[in-house]
C-alpha cells in the first residue's frame, strides 16, 4: 500500500495544494511565497526522507501567518491520511540536531492524541517575510491535524535562523524514525491495539 496523500484546501485567506509520500524521498518541491519557510520545509522533507510538494498562495499582503498555519494544517492532514491504519510503524521518534552553536530537540509520538510542547526563545522577530513566532503555530497545526504528540525544544543557541533550522531538521529526523515500517512489530504498536 502506497503511503501517500494529497489535499487541496482553499479559504478566503489561502489556497493550498499539498502532496505527501512517506516512502518516496525523491520528490520535494516547495513554493509558499515565504522564502525562509520554503527553506525550512525543504529541510524537513530532505532530513525526514519524505516526499513533499507544497504550493501555497496566501494573503501575504497582510503577513505570513495564515499561509504558514494553513500549510501546517494541510501537511498534517496529509500525513495522517498517508499513515493509514499505522500498522507496523515505530510510532515514536526522537532527535537532537546541532546547527552550529544551536541545538534543537524533537521527540514525538504518532499517538492519535494531538499535543504540543514548544520551548524556544527566538530573538529575531522576522527572517525575511517569515515571522519567527509562527514556528510554534506551524508545529501546533501539524500536531493537531496529524494526531501527533510533539515536543519541540531549542536547548541553546544564539542565531535565530540556526535555532529554527535545528528544530525543522530534528522534526524531519524524528518523523522518519516514527513513520518507518518495522517488520518486528505485529499490527499496531500499542497495547490498546489502536493509534
Ligand atoms: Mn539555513
Amino acid at each position: 500500500m502506497a503511503r501517500t496523500a494529497e489535499l487541496s484546501r482553499t479559504t478566503t485567506e489561502t489556497d493550498i495544494q499539498v502532496w505527501v509520500d512517506l516512502d518516496n524521498q525523491e520528490e520535494v518541491s516547495i513554493e509558499t511565497g515565504v522564502g525562509f519557510f520554503d527553506h525550512m520545509l525543504t529541510l524537513f522533507a530532505r532530513h525526514g526522507r519524505i516526499g513533499l510538494k507544497v504550493k501555497a498562495n496566501g494573503d501575504l499582503h497582510i503577513d505570513s501567518h495564515h499561509t504558514v498555519e494553513d500549510v501546517g494544517i494541510a501537511i498534517g492532514a496529509c500525513i495522517k491520511e498517508a499513515l493509514g491504519d499505522k500498522k507496523q510503524i515505530n510510532r515514536y521518534g526522537t532527535s537532537y540536531v546541532p546547527m552550529d552553536e544551536a541545538l534543537g530537540f524533537v521527540s514525538l509520538d504518532i499517538s492519535g492524541r494531538p499535543f504540543l510542547v514548544f520551548d524556544a526563545e527566538l530573538k529575531n522577530d522576522k527572517l525575511g517575510n517569515y515571522d519567527t513566532e509562527l514556528t510554534e503555530e506551524f508545529f501546533r497545526a501539524i500536531s493537531f491535524n496529524a494526531g501527533i504528540t510533539l515536543h519541540a525544544r531549542v536547548l541553546y543557541g544564539r542565531n535565530t535562523h540556526h535555532k529554527i533550522e535545528a528544530l525543522f531538521k530534528a522534526f524531519g529526523r524524528a518523523m522518519r524514525e516514527a513513520v518507518e515500517i518495522n517488520e518486528k512489530i505485529t499490527g499496531v504498536n500499542s497495547t490498546k491495539g489502536l493509534l
